[in-house]
This record gives structure tokens, sequence and C-alpha cells, in this order.
């Protein structure tokens, strides 16, 4: 696979992901693009609606680049969804109105025969444009950022319909009928394979896994829906010669050093919850990015600044990359992540 950066070309964020301890701490924030910003807002009711947005390679780009402009990150993060990839193989999704998304739920190998994975790289081509005007459009420095969600969080909002929820019901139905589970996790995974490998075509230079919803899962689940269908995922892009660093996110587990030794990603995303220590136990094995809490951020203040300093100070010299824990909470002002740059910098 080519190289995506220019030759000479210094990427601080890349560079600390591929394990350099030396220079600034590189951030960016999950969730950096999104409805806390006012620019974002207005993109957003002009396209009438989330795909539109997601859609539209002008307009996605653009949303990607607002807060790299507004608040000088070291990485963007596409602005697209996860559920691009049950949406492309042709699972309806809506999102309403400022709210989370409704999928019409496939519970049934019935309903997951009539999914097409032939439909996937048409569908996605609007968003590998989107990434190839990002890297038009990006200071040199700044890294481009791809992402997927991770097969069991694709699959627990595919069986249950929407969010919010501990997801039960998706678990039930994994268990009753585990043929199906597994069918389910199988299309996933390639899909996701496919739609990865497309956006590394397309300029991405590092990728993300999020699976947001691995913490209500109990460790047997864990290693059948979390790891094992990860792992795959991994190998098969790696066999098609991408060579990109892949952040895992399993967000609320216990053991983040077993999924990275298991599934072969090369950094973790830690989640709010995870200690100093551990965090810095793990960095000593493999580059980190987190943690910060998303409520610290949103307080902003004094509260925000022991926030960060916490980690500055608890992981200088390790391969750690500023990030939250979770995503940017919608009521947070813009001037307080301006405060969390400015004091990870000073
Ligand atoms: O109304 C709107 O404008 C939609 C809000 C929104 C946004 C801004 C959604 C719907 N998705 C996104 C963008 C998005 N989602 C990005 C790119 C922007 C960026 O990070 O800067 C990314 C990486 C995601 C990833 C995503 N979507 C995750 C994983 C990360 C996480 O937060 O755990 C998940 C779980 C989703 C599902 C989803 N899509 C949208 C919402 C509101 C949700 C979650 C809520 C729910 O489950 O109900």
């Amino acid at each position: 696979m080519k190289n995506n950066s220019p030759a000479g070309a210094t990427k601080p964020y890349l560079e600390r992901l591929n394990g350099q301890t030396a220079g600034p701490t590189p951030v960016w924030l999950m969730r950096q693009a999104g409805r806390y910003l006012p620019e974002y807002r207005q993109l957003r009711a002009e396209a009438g609606g989330f795909w539109n947005l997601v859609y539209d390679p002008a307009r996605a780009a653009e949303v990607t680049l607002q807060p790299v402009r507004r608040f000088g990150m070291d990485a963007a993060i596409l602005f697209s969804d996860i559920l691009v990839v049950p949406h492309a193989l042709g699972q309806s999704i809506t999102f309403g109105a400022g709210e989370g998304p409704i999928l019409e739920p496939v519970r049934d190998l019935n309903r997951l025969m009539e999914l097409n994975p032939a439909r996937l790289p048409q569908h996605v081509a609007p968003i590998c444009e989107t990434i190839e005007r990002c890297r038009a459009g990006l200071p040199e420095a700044v890294t481009l950022i791809g992402f997927a969600g991770a097969p069991w969080t694709i699959a627990a909002y595919m069986i249950q319909g929407h969010g919010r929820t501990d997801f039960a019901e998706a678990k039930r139905i994994a268990h009753a009928d585990p043929h199906f589970m597994e069918a389910l996790l199988d299309l996933i995974v390639s899909a996701s394979a496919t739609y990865l490998a497309a956006q590394v075509r397309a300029g991405a230079e590092a990728l993300q896994l999020f699976d947001s919803w691995a913490g209500v899962l109990d460790a047997a689940e864990i290693e059948a829906w979390v790891i094992k269908p990860t792992r795959r995922l991994v190998s098969l892009l790696r066999n098609q010669n991408i060579d990109t660093p892949i952040i895992g996110f399993p967000r609320g587990v216990k053991d983040y050093a077993a999924y990275a030794s298991a599934t072969g990603v090369t950094a973790l995303q830690l989640d709010t919850d995870v200690p100093l220590a551990t965090g810095q136990q793990l960095a000593r094995q493999l580059p980190v990015q987190g943690w910060i809490d998303p409520e610290a951020l949103l307080a902003g203040g004094a509260i925000l600044d022991a926030a960060v300093d916490r980690l500055k100070h608890g992981m200088a010299g390790l391969p750690w990359l500023c990030n939250l824990g979770h995503g940017v909470i919608k009521e947070t002002p813009p001037a307080h992540v301006t405060q969390l740059v400015e004091r990870l910098r000073a």
C-alpha cells in the first residue's frame, strides 16, 4: 500500500502513533466535528439531514476540517458515522431531529440474506471522495483518520435497532441464534475490511475501530464477539498489504492489554474510567490515546486544567496521544476545547 504521507513531511500525530515519544503531545478529540460547533449546526441545517451531510463530499470535507481550523488539532477524523456499513448493506437507518439513529432491526437469517455486500463499494464512493478532499484541504502536518464501528458494536445496533440502551435484546437474540450471530459478524467483518481498505486507498492515514458497546459484555462474549471478529478484521486488512496504524477502542472492557495483544491493533483508545497507572502500564507496550473525561471538558475552568495536567504529567515520556475518554458532549462550549489545547501545549 502506498505511503500516504509526502516524503519529508512531519506529521506529529502519525509519528506518535508509530511509537515516537519526542516532541509535543499531539491532540484531537472524539466527536470534535459535531453539534457543539455552530458552524457544524449551520451546515447540518443546510444539508437538511444527517445522511445528506455524510454523503455530500464537499460539505462532509468542510465539517471534517472545521475543528482543525478552529482549534489547530493535529489530526482530523473523517466526518461520517459508524452506521455507514449497515446502511451500505441496505439496512434502513434514519436519524431523528437531534436524536440517535433508528434502524429497521435485522434479527434472523432471512433478513440478513436480504442485505447485499455488493452494494458497498458504490455506496461509499462519496465518502472516499470526502477523504480525497480532506487530504487536499488539510495542512501537511495534520493526519487524517478514517474509521469504522467494530463488529460487535455494529451488530448490536443492527439487531437492537437503536442506541441508548444496554443492548439486552441484541445479546438475547445473539445467544438464542448463534448461527445468525456468526453470519452477521462475518458479514460485518468482510464489509468493514472492504470499507476501511477503500478509506486507506483514498488517503486515510490511520484507522480507528469504535467498539463503543464492548463494555456491556461479559468475558466470554468479549472473546466471541469483540476479540475474535476484530482480530479477523485486522488480519483481512493486513492481508491486503495495508500497514496503516489501527487504533482499537473497546470502550469499557476490563483488560485492554489482552484485547490489544489478541486483536493485533497497534494502538489503544482508552475510556474515561481507566486508572492512570493502567494507562502508564499499557503505554509501555503500545501507544495509547485518551482519556480525559468529557465531563471535565464540559465543566472547563480549573476542573479541565486539572484533568489535562493529570495526563500531561502522568504520561510524560510515554507514547500518549491526547484525546477524551469518549466523545465531546453536545453542550460543551467551544472555548473549553481551546482551553484544553492551550493547556496541553503550554
Ligand atoms: O444530528 C446530528 O447532527 C447527528 C449527530 C452525529 C454526529 C455528529 C451522529 C449520529 N454521528 C456523528 C458523527 C460521528 N459519529 C463521527 C465523526 C465526527 C467526529 O468524531 O468528529 C464519528 C467518528 C462517529 C462515531 C459513532 N457513531 C460512534 C462511535 C463513537 C462513540 O461515540 O461511541 C457511535 C456509537 C455512533 C452512533 C451514533 N451516530 C449518531 C449518534 C448520535 C450516535 C450515538 C447515539 C446513539 O447510540 O443513539
